[in-house]
C-alpha cells in the first residue's frame, strides 16, 4: 500500500517535471515569407544547411525567408559552421527576412533573405 502510494507520487512528480523541462515547440524555418513552404523544423543546431537533406534530395542552403522561433532562442548565420554574419532571432517570429539587415548586414551586403547557412540554438 505504502509502496504503491509512493510510486503514484513519483509518477505524478515525473509528469510535472517533464512538463517543466519541456523544450517547447521546435523552431520552424520557411522557404518563403509569411511562414509558407516550411523547409526545416528543428530544436537542435544545424551546422550546415547545405547538408540538411530533405526528401527528393533537396537542400535549403540560402533558402530561408521567414522564421517561427517556437519560443526558443536562436542565432542564425550567413555561413556554415556558425560563421559569417549573425542574426539574433532570439525568441521572435520573423514573418519575412526580406529587408532585414540586422547583425551587420547592410544595403551593400544584402539582406537576410536567402542567406542563412547554419543555425544555432542558444
Ligand atoms: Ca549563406
Amino acid at each position: 500500500m505504502k509502496t504503491s502510494k509512493m510510486t503514484a507520487i513519483g509518477v505524478v512528480a515525473w509528469i510535472l517535471c517533464a512538463g517543466l523541462v519541456s523544450p517547447g515547440s521546435a523552431a520552424e524555418f520557411y522557404c518563403h515569407p509569411g511562414y509558407e513552404a516550411k523547409c526545416i523544423e528543428s530544436d537542435q543546431n544545424v551546422e550546415k544547411l547545405g547538408e540538411w537533406w530533405q526528401p527528393k534530395l533537396f537542400t535549403h542552403n540560402d533558402d530561408i525567408s521567414s522564421i517561427r522561433s517556437g519560443g526558443q532562442d536562436w542565432m542564425v548565420f550567413s555561413d556554415a559552421n556558425f560563421r559569417g554574419y549573425a542574426l539574433h532571432v532570439a525568441r521572435r517570429d520573423l514573418p519575412t527576412l526580406v529587408g532585414n539587415y540586422e547583425g551587420g548586414l547592410n544595403w551593400w551586403a544584402g539582406d537576410w533573405n536567402d542567406r542563412i547557412s547554419s543555425m544555432k540554438r542558444l
